[in-house]
């Protein structure tokens, strides 16, 4: 690749996760289309390349959490444990790259600094830190939904003697935890995982909790032979099913109501679902997440279950304090989580109450006036979600409109997937579709299935842009805001799906509730009126 100069492309793609990897496929061995994927890291992997935090893992059963999208492959890996981690999940992906000999046509160590459209060529310009310039006629981003990483503006950061490190950018040489006094802040899905793992290691560990979150046991356990074959032998059915299903997992929910269930029998089926571990948890009832009667059915059983688990009352309290309805941020499994609290060497710090004022040069302060020794601080706190990955792209659409000033006031998309005045920018898993509500691979494989079928409809009709009209964008988003109504979801207001983590981020639900089924049928549907909604020139 030349390193100033500029190279063309029929499509760059940014990003060589899950989803740029199969976009990547698509576009070159089935389009036939001239391709380059532009990948910051040094290899494959996107999220799970740079989340290599102690605890890593998925929470989607690893049978699940892989490309469908081909048998052969599908049946040609077998996973080890329940739920895959992270170095398993890395292993996994460049198998796949292997097998479809992918890495020739990705350019690692590669960051975009920006993207802007060229109205005379109809093109895009992509710009690199340090590799140049490329053009292409189509610009798909695959940056995932969760790589903008969210650090708080701490006064005295830099002030910090110890180390500090966000769980999204972790050291690929790992962190030495062990004779440390640790600090963690944060206590949403990576920090309820990598607490138990760190406390391990740690001298002492004192995690710093804003919001508690409901959490249910994952039941992890490595997987046996037996079972490694049944998920073979019902490839067909396994994928049958997760396209079938809202949350795009081999799983559905049960057809019974919480409220129609005797208190007897809520018991009994909770406690069976409890032991089976998951988040199947969820699938006993169907109204848990339109019903507050039926929500609060889950959310007293799992507070009575943490309750029974920590055994200090003033933590057990800290840990139940919670601020929305079960289920209704991010769901959370965990591999003894609660159980730590249990433990001499860990404690916890409510910052809600004292808010950490200060980083020190010796570790941090809160509000109260206590200050905490600390060697090492991890920063669990999350990401700017969703459009924090596109938005930090700076992407210049028609008449030099930024992504970041067209989004001023929240994302607006048609089905997730385009901007109005972004021709040729497709967006795979963009705001206002499933995405980070289903389980992603799902998610994944229909967008860059239908950008691979929209790009081949453009050139079969001889057109050179695609992209959605007013009309469409402000449909989908009435859409996308009804959907969220239509839920508990959108009673949960510290949610990062709301953007609420994020000081000054618009607060406007970002996926798309509907369900992933209801979905692909609007996506397919839109296709069988001839791409409605799309202007195709
Ligand atoms: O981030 P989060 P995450 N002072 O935003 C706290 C996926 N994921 O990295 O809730 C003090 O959920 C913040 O507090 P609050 C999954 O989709 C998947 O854990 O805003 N605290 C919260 O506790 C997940 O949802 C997997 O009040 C501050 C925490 O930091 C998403 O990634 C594993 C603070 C951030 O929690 C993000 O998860 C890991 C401040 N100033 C992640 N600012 C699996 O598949 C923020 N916080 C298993």
């Amino acid at each position: 690749m030349p390193e100033t100069s500029e190279a063309q492309f029929d499509a760059i793609v940014i990003g060589a996760g899950f989803a740029g990897m199969y976009q990547l496929h698509l576009l070159r061995d089935k389009l036939g289309l001239k391709v380059r994927v532009l990948e910051q890291g040094s290899g494959v992997g996107g999220t799970w390349y740079w989340n290599r935090y102690p605890g890593a893992r998925c929470d989607t059963e690893s049978h699940a959490y892989c490309y469908t999208f081909s048998e052969s492959l599908y049946c040609s890996w077998d996973w080890s444990e329940r739920y895959p981690e992270q170095p398993e999940i890395m292993r996994y992906l460049n198998f796949a790259a292997d097998q479809l000999d992918l890495k020739k046509d990705i350019q690692f160590d590669t960051r975009v600094s920006g993207a802007s459209w060229d109205e005379d060529v109809r093109c895009w310009r992509i710009m690199t830190e340090n590799h140049g310039e490329y053009t292409a006629r189509f610009l798909i981003t695959a940056v995932g939904c969760l790589s903008a990483a969210n650090i708080p503006n701490f006064k005295g950061l830099d002030s910090f003697k110890g180390q500090w490190i966000h769980t999204g950018s972790w050291p690929q040489d790992g962190v030495d935890f062990s004779g440390k006094r640790v600090g963690l802040i944060g206590t949403g899905s990576t920090g309820v995982q990598a607490t138990p793992v760190i406390a391990k290691e740690a001298d002492h560990l004192t995690v710093f909790q804003r919001t508690p979150n409901y959490s249910v046991p994952a039941r992890n356990a490595p997987l046996t032979e037996d079972f490694k074959r049944s998920v073979h032998k019902n490839f067909e059915e396994i994928a049958r099913n997760m396209k079938a299903t809202t949350n795009g997992h081999p799983w559905g929910v049960e057809n019974r109501r919480a409220v129609e269930t005797s208190a007897d029998e809520q018991e009994r089926l909770l406690e069976a679902a409890w032991q089976v571990g998951g988040m199947q948890f969820r699938a006993v009832f169907n109204d848990i997440m339109v019903d507050e009667a039926a929500n609060k059915v889950m959310a007293d059983f799992v507070t009575r279950k943490i309750r029974e688990t920590v055994k200090d009352p003033i933590t057990a309290e800290k840990l139940t304090a919670f601020d929305h309805h079960y289920s209704t941020k991010r769901p959370i499994i965990d591999s003894h989580y609660f159980e730590t609290y249990n433990r001499e060497n860990v404690s916890l710090v409510d910052v809600k109450e004292a808010p950490i004022e200060e980083i020190t040069p010796r570790g941090l302060r809160t509000s109260d006036g206590t200050e905490y020794d600390l060697d090492i601080i991890v920063f669990a706190t999350g990401y700017d979600g969703v459009t924090g990955p596109l938005t930090r792209l700076n992407l210049i659409g028609r008449d030099g409109l930024s992504l970041g000033d067209v989004w001023q006031e929240g994302p607006k998309t048609y089905l997730g997937l385009q901007v109005e005045g972004f021709p040729n920018l497709f967006t795979i898993t963009g705001p206002q579709s499933p995405s980070v509500l289903t389980n992603m691979p799902v998610a994944i494989e229909q967008h860059a299935e239908w950008i691979a079928n929209a790009i081949t409809h453009i050139d079969q009709i001889g057109a050179s842009c695609m992209e959605p009209t007013s009309t469409a964008v402000n449909e989908w988003e009435t859409q996308v805001q009804k959907a969220a109504q239509a839920t508990l979801l959108i009673t949960a207001k510290s949610s990062w799906y709301l953007g609420a983590n994020v000081p000054g981020k618009p607060r406007v639900f970002l996926p798309y509730a509907g369900g992933m089924a209801r979905y692909r049928d609007i996506c397919e549907d839109v296709v069988e009126q001839n791409y409605k909604g799309f202007k195709v020139a």
